[in-house]
């Protein structure tokens, strides 16, 4: 054979290969079902050894549903983890004791809790101590969901392969409430959804109960969160009926053991649409009185009934502005009708007007900052992260720090509607932590986001963090296995925000995808840089809002006349022949004057402005040269759209040495995720730098391979029936 026949078959057989790894069928294996709660053999003999010692022998010394779920969680996880068949014993003979603090032997409790001040019905204690020559843990707090959360804590040592031994952990969460925001539709159509239908089977429940609900309440049991918002903000008034009341109820009912509240996002014009009224001004009395009806019978039958959460005059949504009244006046009618039974009202400060009268990033502040301090106590204003809409990078919303008299909770989305849907592998840790990170300067220097949101900056008495469910029927739950690490990150970072986006991400890493140091190390550094070279490929230097229109895939940086200036793309890039950016400094709209100084000055001024914000503050002329790299700025955009693509490929690469230490099912899954993750980056840099190429009319850098087609190739890219589209 000669050399050109040899290379030939070798090319096909290499072909095969990767044709079978990706096209055959893996019978059993790994499909991400069971998350970060895998609780798999613990093979090494030395630690399994270790760990059977200590926990052995458990006792749980209560009898409520949440205690049963405890119980059944260790005996699941230590038979499977140790494969011993682990018994709740004795509570004497019990090296492991779960317990109320109340149901302790003074003795005992007096020395666990030394020093240590108990402060909601959620801190936990994990406490090593010696009983007549026997090292024991005991887990405790004032309630059962404590010890859960306890339980679920020392479970993740063991999973992650810490020690036990003489251990001293007290947690108390930073923040109150704790939720997932679903944003799924009664027929199941999950809007901004990418991994399948809703999980909700409204149509068999109440009565079919899967399995799948208990395993969500846990998986958010073992991370913290506490409460779930069921139903998409473009509420359905349906869902107030007593018909899907009654299915609520039912899921109330699984939760309640987990430590988790039911929510719902309501109409505000439900009085009208359910109720028969004429009106749903909030000032009518008729109207306070159905709702103080309709929460009574809510309460009635779900009497830890969280909730509302509530979209009012935002995006065609209707609200008390219908009526020529405020958002204070809504959201506090709401609050009367729910404050008796202790429940919240969750007000979003997503609006912008429908007959635009100001820039859209600064709406919000503009409607809510005059309303601080207007709000009943049990009212929090929900606000998202960033002034416009959850794009791959925004700066903070200027309402942070800006309401001293008003609670708001933080709203990060986990579904990636702004971040290549359910195919691109983005760990968001990173991006959760910068926005909770900025300082706001609101009371001087350390004003962090953090501290306004977890309510420490002005002394707000209940807090809140909610995030937008990237969660879906795909056996997977989040439609690629990468993206799990979101709904673990967000409940982990509710619970504590001083974690560290790198420790999350490794302990999610251990617990899901493997033990292997050298594995976790790679997938942790792959994680770590993915939501950086996302913000590269799609929208660098502050570029925002440049997707495709209604489904939001893909790039669509040319899109133009639509229905209102502010949903197009032109708007918020400006390109022109001189430049590109949006000026929001005070020779323009003058957004920064809504952040305190020194931050409003820093960003006035593009020299001082974060290079990764320039775009968003300014308009800049395409020779601006950035401090940096010296490039100029149209050098320097194309720079990054190239690296974030070949970043991808290097995360690909990455993945694909990782075989030997990952699950072959899992593996062969998560390497097709990476090839569409690698076309659709590269995507995203030809479409965008060919765009921008015709304003600019200047070559691409040296060595750059150019787009691989015209311009209008991407732009009569249609995909009609993308996943996700909103209502
Ligand atoms: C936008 C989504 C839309 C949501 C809206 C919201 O495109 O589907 O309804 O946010 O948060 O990002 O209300």
């Amino acid at each position: 054979m000669n050399k050109l026949k040899v290379t030939g078959v070798l090319a096909c057989i290499v072909l095969l290969v990767s044709h079978l790894s990706h096209a055959s069928s893996i019978l059993s294996g790994d499909d991400g079902y069971r998350l970060w709660l895998k609780y798999d053999y613990i093979s090494h003999l030395e630690q399994r050894a270790s760990y059977s010692q200590q926990l052995s022998h458990w006792h749980v010394a209560g009898n409520s549903s949440t205690d049963k779920v405890i119980r059944q969680e260790l005996t699941y996880a230590f038979s499977s983890m140790l494969g011993n068949q682990a018994v709740d014993s004795q509570q004497g003979d019990a090296s492991l004791l779960v317990a109320n603090l109340a149901e302790l032997p003074e003795a005992l409790r007096n020395n666990a809790t030394d020093g240590k001040e108990f402060k909601t019905d959620e801190d936990y204690l994990i406490y090593g101590f010696s009983e007549n020559g026997q090292k024991k843990v005991l887990i405790t707090g004032k309630t059962d969901v404590a010890t859960l959360y306890g339980t679920y804590h020392l479970l993740r040592l063991v999973q992650t392969r810490q020690s036990i031994v003489s251990l001293n952990i007290f947690s108390s969460p930073k923040i109150s409430v704790r939720v997932l925001n679903h944003w799924d539709n009664l027929d199941r159509h999950v809007e901004r959804g990418y991994a399948g239908q809703s999980i909700w089977d409204w149509h068999k429940l109440p009565e079919l109960i899967y399995q799948r609900y208990h395993d969500y309440a846990r998986a958010n049991a073992s991370v913290g969160i506490n409460g779930t918002v069921l139903n998409n903000v473009n509420a359905d008034p349906l869902i107030l009926t007593p018909q899907y009341l009654e299915k609520v109820k039912a899921l109330a009912e699984v939760f309640r053991s987990y430590g988790m509240k039911v929510y719902l996002s309501v109409k505000f014009s439900s009085p009208q649409l359910i109720g028969g009224l004429e009106t749903s001004d909030p000032t009518k009395p008729e109207v306070l009185a159905w709702w103080k009806q309709k929460s009574k019978e809510i309460y009635a039958e779900i009497p830890d009934f969280g909730g509302f959460l509530v979209k009012a005059n935002s995006e065609g949504q209707p609200g008390p502005g219908d009526f020529g009244r405020t958002h204070a006046q809504g959201a506090n009618m709401l609050a009367e009708a729910l404050a008796p039974h202790g429940g919240i009202v969750m007000w979003r400060a997503f609006v912008y007007a429908n007959e635009k009268n100001e820039e859209r990033s600064k709406q919000a502040y503009s409607e809510f900052k005059p309303l601080d301090g207007k709000f009943l106590p049990n009212v929090l204003v929900q606000v998202k992260n960033g002034p416009i809409d959850f794009q791959p990078r925004e700066p903070i919303s200027p309402l942070f720090g800006a309401t001293p008299n008003t609670p708001l909770m933080m709203e990060f989305q986990i579904t990636q509607e702004y971040l290549g849907f359910s195919t691109h592998n983005v760990y968001l840790g990173p991006m959760y932590k910068e926005v909770l990170s900025t300082d706001t300067y609101a009371k001087g220097k350390g004003s962090t986001v953090a501290k306004v949101v977890d309510g420490s900056l002005f002394q707000n008495n209940i807090s809140g963090m909610a995030g937008v469910s990237n969660i879906g029927s795909d056996r997977n739950w989040t439609g690629n296995v990468l993206l799990q690490s979101n709904w673990y990150a967000f409940g982990r970072l509710a619970w504590d925000h001083e974690l560290s986006s790198e420790e999350i991400a490794q302990e999610w890493t251990q617990m899901t995808l493997t033990q292997n140091t050298q594995a976790v190390d790679k997938i942790v550094n792959l994680l770590m840089s993915s939501r950086e070279t996302t913000v590269n490929y799609m929208t660098p230097l502050g570029l925002h809002h440049i997707m495709d229109e209604g489904h939001h895939y893909g790039p669509g940086p040319w899109i133009k006349d639509l229905g209102r200036e502010d949903w197009t793309s032109v708007y918020y890039h400006k390109a022109d022949e001189q430049g590109i950016g949006f000026d929001r400094s005070p020779s323009g709209v003058n957004a920064v004057a809504q952040y305190h100084e020194p931050l409003r000055s820093r960003l006035a001024d593009p020299s001082t402005t974060p290079e990764e914000f320039l775009l968003w503050f300014h308009h800049l002329p395409w020779d601006y040269s950035i401090k940096s790299s010296g490039r100029s700025l149209w050098n320097e955009l194309v720079h990054r759209y190239y690296q974030g693509a070949s970043e991808v490929e290097e995360m690909a690469k990455q993945w694909s040495e990782l075989q030997p230490w990952i699950d072959p099912l899992l593996f062969a899954q998560q390497t097709m995720v990476f090839n569409i993750h690698q076309q659709e980056a590269k995507w995203w840099r030809d479409a965008c730098v060919s765009y921008f190429q015709s304003f600019a009319k200047r070559p691409l850098p040296d060595g750059l391979t150019p787009p691989a087609h015209p311009l209008d190739y991407y732009q009569n890219m249609k995909f009609p029936n993308a996943p996700g589209r909103g209502d």
